[in-house]
């Protein structure tokens, strides 16, 4: 009980705000829901979520042969709102976990240090392995154990105090302590979250289908967004926050001191010119330390094409025009898309352009089938002005 307590105490030194212990017995329930989501396709294009990371993670001494205990934590990011955006281009919205600096160097940076205290409070080597995000431990149902919090439908994991806008983090250790039961609590009726999702994301309560998950495309996909999810999109360019933002236990939560959590200016929201035109050394330099980083350059140029294309406004044609030219395949590809969403004469010529040098077969197409919808356009253009 002492130790549990100690604990307690170095956690609020080091700014880890809630706390719960968690057995160290395999999560085969959670194991057992995470290998039929992968059978059944809903966490495609994560080559690195596979059978083998579950069924390791799921088993805590696999991980650390003698662990004894996982000491788990959630961390607010929360903040209600962002600075304003740059000179007067349009905006990509960013979610807000990725506002502030990198969580994973900061939390960790922060566990080591807490069991370095207790080691040397204690008088002995305590044997222990961190995770925050990335490692194979699965966070959310050691967080549900141990009573930090429950699951909601949009599989997030809900706290009392802080809501869901928190990230987890687990000390899996040998040390012996008293583990927590998990909250009685629970989302009830409500289903808010679901008709939230724009792309249909939560295809029933607590399963989300990655393939359709904006999240999902904004970040992780290295590859094309199916053009059925594009439109969908909206203007958000790195995360999505949709399925919390709605959820009533997010409504009254205190926004986050922490100031390595606190909205960066240049973060919260993106240029989308100046993300068309960044050089990879430029993208290096702006998001060193920041969890933008993950989605790539060319990553976040696809996303800022499509957020282009669905505001919608001519004056991104010129910007776009030029990565259809100068772009990465994967880039020119999604700007041809998004010219041929926002028509007119300019966005046509561009798109005629560009299938006169065009090689690659995949842009040639995307190419072609916006140039037909902005020929579209075009025509529609007089007849539409005179309703
Ligand atoms: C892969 C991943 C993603 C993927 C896939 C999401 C997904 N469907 O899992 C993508 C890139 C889409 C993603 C998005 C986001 N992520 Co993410 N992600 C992860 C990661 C690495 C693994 C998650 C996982 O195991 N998925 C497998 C599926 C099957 O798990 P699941 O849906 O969560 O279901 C589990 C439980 O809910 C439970 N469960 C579900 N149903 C049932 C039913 C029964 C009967 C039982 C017993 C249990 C149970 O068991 C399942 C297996 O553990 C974790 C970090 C980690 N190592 O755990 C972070 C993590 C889940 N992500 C996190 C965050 C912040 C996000 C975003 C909010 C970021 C954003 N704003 O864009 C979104 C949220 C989207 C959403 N609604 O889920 C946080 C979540 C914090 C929280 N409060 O829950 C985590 C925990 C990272 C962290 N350490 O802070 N993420």
């Amino acid at each position: 009980m002492l130790l549990k307590a100690q604990v307690q105490i170095l956690a609020r030194q080091e700014a880890l705000e809630l706390l719960g212990v968690a057995s160290t017995e395999p999560f085969s329930r959670e194991a057992e829901v995470a290998l039929k989501r992968l059978d059944q396709g809903l966490m495609d294009g994560l080559p690195w979520f596979h059978e083998e990371r579950v069924r390791r993670g799921a088993d805590p001494q696999r991980l650390l042969s003698g662990a004894k205990s996982i000491l788990s934590f959630a961390v607010s990011y929360y903040v209600a709102t962002s600075s304003p955006g740059q000179d007067g281009q349009p905006l990509g919205r960013v979610a807000r976990y990725a506002w502030g600096m990198d969580y994973h160097q900061v939390l960790k940076g922060r566990l080591k240090v807490l069991i370095e205290k207790l080691s040397a409070c204690l008088g002995r080597v305590i044997r222990y392995k961190v995770y925050v995000d990335d490692g194979p431990m699965l966070d959310r149902a050691v967080a549900y154990r141990a009573g930090v919090g429950w699951y909601g439908k949009n599989t997030n994991i809900l706290t009392r105090r802080l809501g869901s806008w928190v990230f987890l983090a687990q000390v899996l250790t040998d040390l012996e302590l008293e583990p927590d039961t998990p909250l009685r609590k629970s989302c009830g009726r409500c289903r808010a979250c679901i008709p939230a999702c724009p792309t249909g994301a939560i295809v029933a309560p607590y399963v989300v289908d990655n393939r359709r998950c904006i999240s999902y495309h904004t970040i992780e996909n290295r590859g094309v967004i199916p053009r059925e999810i594009r439109p969908l999109m909206g203007d958000w360019v790195f995360g999505c926050d949709l399925c919390q933002e709605i959820c009533p236990v997010n409504r009254r939560v205190a926004h986050t001191k922490e100031p390595a959590f606190q909205p960066r200016e240049g973060f919260t929201t993106l240029g989308l010119f100046d993300i068309l035109a960044l050089t990879e050394e430029d993208f290096q330099g702006r998001f060193r330390g920041s969890p933008i980083r993950r989605a790539t350059r060319v990553g976040l140029q696809r996303n800022a094409c499509i957020a282009l294309g669905n505001i919608s406004d001519t004056a991104a044609v010129p910007a776009l025009a030029r990565a259809l030219r100068e772009g990465a395949a994967l880039v020119r590809g999604h700007a041809a898309w998004a010219l041929g969403l926002i028509g007119g004469a300019a966005a046509q010529a561009a798109l005629e352009e560009a299938l006169q040098k065009e090689h690659d077969p995949w842009v040639q197409e995307e190419a072609t089938l916006a140039l037909a919808s902005a020929s579209e356009m075009v025509q529609l253009g007089p007849a539409l002005a005179r309703k």
